[in-house]
């Protein structure tokens, strides 16, 4: 009888301490990785003019990019540069960005016909640097005036220093895998530390009942 008795509360004791370190773990896992990974979401482009990869064949006098969320604006942080055909050390952008919400614009003025390189680099809305290049081709009808270009473009500045980690936008970058491989850990601390808990409640208990 006594034995019984004794027996049967340390299973149930066994069950729910099982039940509150899983749910222990579940509860670290979710409260510490889902504001991480909202946090570290970098704005990315959703599409740009021209588009990457397309080929131009009418006189365009300007670049304009995209982005999912508004694009932080400091001093001389933005940056849209159009290179030539030339291997990229003639420019054609005439004058320095400009930022309208979730728009990057620039002027250009094309020369000849090729390749030409967009390198842009924007302060994301969650105050990272983000930038990365796109290429499109120029193709002008015969007799169309070619411009000069200009070896070093406008002058913008000193780009202005955020905190950078030059990620590619189209996903989420390296630092968000880190913090979320840092989340998973601080996680698993927090359940074995919870578990630990737990389990030594019953014993406590035990005198009570
Ligand atoms: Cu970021």
């Amino acid at each position: 009888m006594a034995r019984s008795r004794a027996s049967a509360p340390r299973r149930t004791a066994t069950t729910r301490e099982r039940l509150a370190a899983a749910s222990g773990l579940m509860l670290a896992a979710a409260l510490v990785l889902v504001p991480a990974g909202a946090a570290s979401a970098h704005d990315y482009l959703v599409s740009t003019d021209p588009a990457a990869d397309s080929t131009v064949s009418t006189p365009i006098d300007q670049v304009d990019l995209t982005f999912n969320d508004a694009v932080l604006d400091f001093a001389d942080s933005t940056r849209l540069q159009v290179t030539g055909p030339d291997g990229g050390s003639t420019h054609f952008e005439t004058a320095c960005a400009t930022v309208a919400n979730t728009e990057v614009s620039a002027p250009i003025a094309l020369g000849e016909a090729g390749e030409y390189t967009v390198v842009w680099r924007i302060v994301s809305s969650d105050g990272h640097a983000v930038s990365d290049t796109y290429s499109f081709r120029y193709e002008p009808a015969d007799g169309t005036t070619a411009a000069e270009g200009s070896s070093s473009g406008p002058d913008c500045g000193e780009a202005a220093e955020a905190p950078s980690d030059s990620a590619p936008s189209t996903g989420p970058g390296s630092d968000s895998y880190l913090l979320i491989g840092t989340a998973v850990v601080i996680a698993l601390v927090a359940a074995v530390t919870f578990g630990i808990i737990i389990l030594r409640r019953p014993r406590d208990e035990d005198g009570e009942e």
